[in-house]
């Protein structure tokens, strides 16, 4: 599994274009500017509708590009109806790709990613 993530650094893939496309993701992190240590992922999923996705089960991978690091995982909570929010733990300072593995209610399963470039060291 791990193997296969640099086939998943393509450009653009931010866009729902190419699985699920009805499943889309509006997602932001805090603190800013984004430090090593623990920030707070929240995140929207809303469908081809607009209406908020509730009752997805999320978990968060955080991975850096370079060999040798042990990814990192949080599950996420459902704060409201569409509503997550994950804590991930920035081990390092760095460019991390954030990876969601959503298990939707209907038992489907969508990918989704955000690149967080910059992770200031602390
Ligand atoms: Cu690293």
């Amino acid at each position: 599994m791990l193997a296969a993530l640099p086939l998943l650094f393509t450009p653009g893939c931010r866009k729902p274009a190419n699985d699920q496309g009805d499943i889309s993701i509006e997602e932001s992190i805090a603190p800013q500017p984004v430090r090593a240590g623990t920030e707070t992922i929240t995140f929207r999923l809303t469908n081809r509708s607009h209406q908020p996705v509730a009752g997805a089960r999320v978990q968060v991978e955080g991975d850096m590009s370079h060999p040798g690091m042990a990814p990192v995982f949080a599950g996420a909570r459902e704060i409201a109806p569409g509503d997550y929010r994950a804590p991930l733990n920035f081990s390092m300072g760095g460019d991390w790709v954030i990876l969601f593995h959503i298990n939707l209610s209907d038992g489907r399963k969508v990918e989704r990613q955000m690149d967080v470039k910059g992770v200031e060291s602390n």
